[in-house]
This record gives C-alpha cells, structure tokens and sequence, in this order.
C-alpha cells in the first residue's frame, strides 16, 4: 500500500461545552505544525452526522480520531465501530461524577473494538493530541522533527532547581 503523508487528525466532541477541554488537544496540535479539522459530533444527539464522519474519515486522509465526551460517554466506541481509523478517547470531566463516568465509559470497551482511552479532562486532551501527533508521525518525517522538537522544547522549560 502506498504511504500517505498528508493524514490529518479528526478531533470530534459531544457538546460545545466540551471545547473548553478539547481546545487543548487543538491547541498542541497547531503547534507542533499537525493538521488537523475539529467538530461537534454527538452519538445521540446527531447520529447521523457521526455515521457519516465515521465511515468517510479513511477515504477523508483522516488518521487519526480523537473524540472527547462526557458522562455515558459512547461516541468514542460508536466511532470506533464504524472505522478502523485509530480512535483516541478523552473523558471529559462531567458535573456530577468529575468524569468517572466518562473515563469507565470509554476505557471499558469490550474487546474487538478498541478505543486509545487518555486521562480526564485537559491532562487527556493535550496527551491525546501528542499522541495523535505521534501516530501521524509513523509515517511523516517533518512530523517526527516536529515532534521531537515540541518535546525537546518541553525538556528544556523544566528548570533545575525550584524557587
Ligand atoms: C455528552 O454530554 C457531551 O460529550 C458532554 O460532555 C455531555 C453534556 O453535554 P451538554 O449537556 O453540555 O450539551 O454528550
């Protein structure tokens, strides 16, 4: 199969009140220099509109799925189950259960549909989008510089001693 370098990453989430923490997935992603389109995509709320995301995202150069949602938080599997384009969950933390519900939601998958389930909250958004940036980079070499120096950068803000 011919390699496509111009895969792109697909950042979904339930709600516009999700954006507050899958900004954050955005946020790494542009500047590490990945591309990437984002969506509001509800499993329940608008079902159709994520069957035909799910399906179309191989033959839409999209790589990589990461979807954010909170409290029965289904959309991840039912992204999953619709395409074998890598899926990334992040929980998001929800008002009465801080998101306990979110992350058992999306990290208990029964097995043969898997779902790359991060932390809660922003913690899970920005480790989703790195992670995303590494799987884009598998096959995309400005990525991996990109990336490499993202992280390099990072290792270097960590001061010696505290003050
Ligand atoms: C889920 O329900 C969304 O992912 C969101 O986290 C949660 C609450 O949605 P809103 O009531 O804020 O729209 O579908």
């Amino acid at each position: 199969m011919k390699k496509n370098r111009n895969l792109k990453v697909l950042i979904v989430m339930g709600s516009q009140s999700d954006y507050k923490t899958m900004k954050l997935a955005e946020k790494i992603l542009k500047n590490i220099g990945i591309k990437f389109e984002t969506k509001i995509i509800s499993a329940h709320r608008t079902p159709k509109r994520m069957y035909e995301f799910a399906i179309s995202a191989a033959r839409n150069n999209v790589g990589v799925i990461i979807a954010g949602a909170g409290g029965s938080a289904h959309l991840p599997g039912m992204i999953s189950a619709l395409t074998s384009v890598p899926v990334l969950g992040v929980p998001i933390e929800s008002k009465k259960l801080k998101g306990l519900d979110s992350l058992l939601s999306i990290v208990q998958m029964p097995k043969g549909i898997p779902v790359g389930t991060l932390a809660i909250g922003e913690d899970g958004a920005i480790n989703a989008g790195l992670l995303a940036a590494a799987i884009i980079a598998n096959n995309n070499q400005a990525a991996k510089k990109k990336l490499n120096n993202w992280r390099i950068s990072q290792t270097k803000s960590v001061k010696k001693n505290p003050r």
